[in-house]
């Protein structure tokens, strides 16, 4: 097992990481910008390495920068936690060729999943369900319209560089394709410095479940059942759960063999999320493949009573899996706080809070880097809180959440506490009948 590891992470999920290692009798190295002296995650881990300035650039995705930081302290492992550097197929490899283990799935991994015209060509060949649509990339205008009629509209044009939604374009009928197909191209050479586009058919009102992997070095892949994942706005989430209000077992069944075929396609090793649009007759669709831990982990945590960061660090340290599948013994459902002004079209409101009481009691779990007297600092994400409740309806978990919810002080700045008090009343959010649409009717009280 590893000595040391080094976190390459700020906010809940390097205090997240930090501790299971503590658990594990490993010793921990944070790496900080100048705007996180302050932060949990400097103060718990057992040594801190500042990075540079607060520009993420300068730190969190300075590599040489966290190389350096690795090799003073003598780590033998680097875990990503999300965001950052969490995807990059280039740090991966170098935390290689400098003997120190990468916390997550091989380049070569990640660079399959990373491209999503290979990725989705991969899925075809395991013979996992993918949208319907034209297959590689969009050389024409032309070839487009001509696809378009053979698939049928509504299509949708997407970025194969892209991802989380940035630099897709829906298109209802010919009329609206070429500026469509100019202003898609555009967005993604200018996102990813990469303007390859491809078409699929535009799958309405879907939603998006995504199924928990881990697999071993050896070959073994297992999963850990859904998360319902339809509660966004402008693709970020807010609220995930698990089980999914839309599962069958049977429905679980196909999905859960599906995301085993995907990632043993690629002989899949860590932690890992397969992404699907799943429609009203629950036809299910590979969407992307996450090679990554991702926020909403602990939902999938609650269910199945199993520690993802612990798995995914033995993962790396060369031990197998038992190959078993998890179905969800309990409800968990997660809200996110974020440091945003959900009456003012979620605007950041970053700033010192000045009060903070977090709740607790039976079935909750707060994974939060704030404290009384912190400044959240305004060059990350938002998110300052994740709230997850357990229990053994779904309801119970709605009830669970909403009493936590009203229990939370935070006074200094604005935060989503308002909206996820309003949701959890929401009948139909009760109900369990939303998807990835939802939010954009959704109107503050
Ligand atoms: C789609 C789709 C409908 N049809 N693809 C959004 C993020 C990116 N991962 C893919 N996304 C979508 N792809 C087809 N063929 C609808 C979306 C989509 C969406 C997906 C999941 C969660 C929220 C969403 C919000 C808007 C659009």
């Amino acid at each position: 097992m590893f000595k040391k590891i080094l976190i390459a992470n700020r906010g809940e999920i390097a205090l997240r990481v930090i501790r299971t290692c503590r658990e594990m009798g490993i010793k921990t190295v944070a790496v900080y910008s100048t705007a996180d002296k302050e932060s949990l995650h400097v103060k718990f881990a057992d040594e801190a390495v500042c990075i540079g300035k607060p520009a993420s650039f300068d730190s969190y995705l300075n590599i040489p920068h966290i190389m350096a930081a690795a090799e003073i302290t003598n780590a033998d492992a680097i875990h990503p936690g999300y965001g950052f550097l969490a995807e990059n197929a280039r740090f991966a490899e170098i935390c290689g060729e400098h003997e120190i283990k990468f916390i997550g799935p091989t380049p070569a991994m990640i660079n399959s999943m990373g491209d999503k015209i290979t990725a989705k060509e991969t899925m075809i060949k395991a013979g996992v369900p993918v949208v319907p649509g034209g297959e590689g990339l969009l050389e024409s205008l032309d070839q487009a319209k001509g696809m378009a009629k053979e698939v049928g509209y509504p299509i949708i044009l997407k970025a194969t560089a892209g991802g989380g939604g940035k630099g897709m374009r829906v298109v209802w009928e010919e009329a609206d394709m070429e500026r469509a197909y100019n202003t898609a191209k555009a967005e993604a050479g200018a996102s990813f410095k990469n303007d390859g586009i491809y078409m699929e058919k535009f799958v309405e009102e879907p939603r998006h479940i995504e199924i928990q992997v881990a697999g071993d070095q050896y070959g073994k892949v297992c999963h850990l059942s859904e998360r319902d994942c339809s509660i966004q706005r402008r693709h970020q989430k807010l609220v995930e759960e698990s089980p999914s209000p839309f599962m069958t077992p049977e429905l679980r069944q196909r999905m859960g063999d599906a995301a085993i075929k995907a990632a043993s396609a690629i002989n899949y090793e860590s932690v890992g999320t397969i992404e699907f649009l799943v429609d009203k007759h629950r036809n299910f669709f590979f969407m992307e493949m996450n090679t990554r831990i991702q926020v909403e982990h602990c939902v999938t945590e609650e269910v199945v009573n199993f520690d993802l960061i612990k798995e995914q660090i033995k993962i790396a340290a060369g031990d197998s899996i038992s190959g078993l599948n998890y179905e969800p013994q309990m409800h968990a459902i997660e809200c996110r706080i974020n440091a945003e002004d959900p009456y003012n079209d979620f605007r950041p409101s970053p700033g010192r809070i000045n009060v903070l009481h977090q709740p607790g009691g039976h079935g909750i779990r707060v994974d939060s880097h704030a404290y009384a007297g912190y400044t959240i600092p305004p060059y990350y994400d938002s998110m300052i809180a994740k709230i997850i409740a357990v229990a053994r309806t779904r309801e119970e978990a709605i009830n669970t959440m909403h009493r936590a919810l009203s229990e939370y002080v935070i006074e200094g700045i604005k935060t989503t506490i308002p909206f996820h008090l309003q949701l959890m009343k929401d009948e139909r959010f009760r109900s369990g009948d939303f998807n990835t649409k939802f939010l954009e009717s959704f109107k503050m009280q």
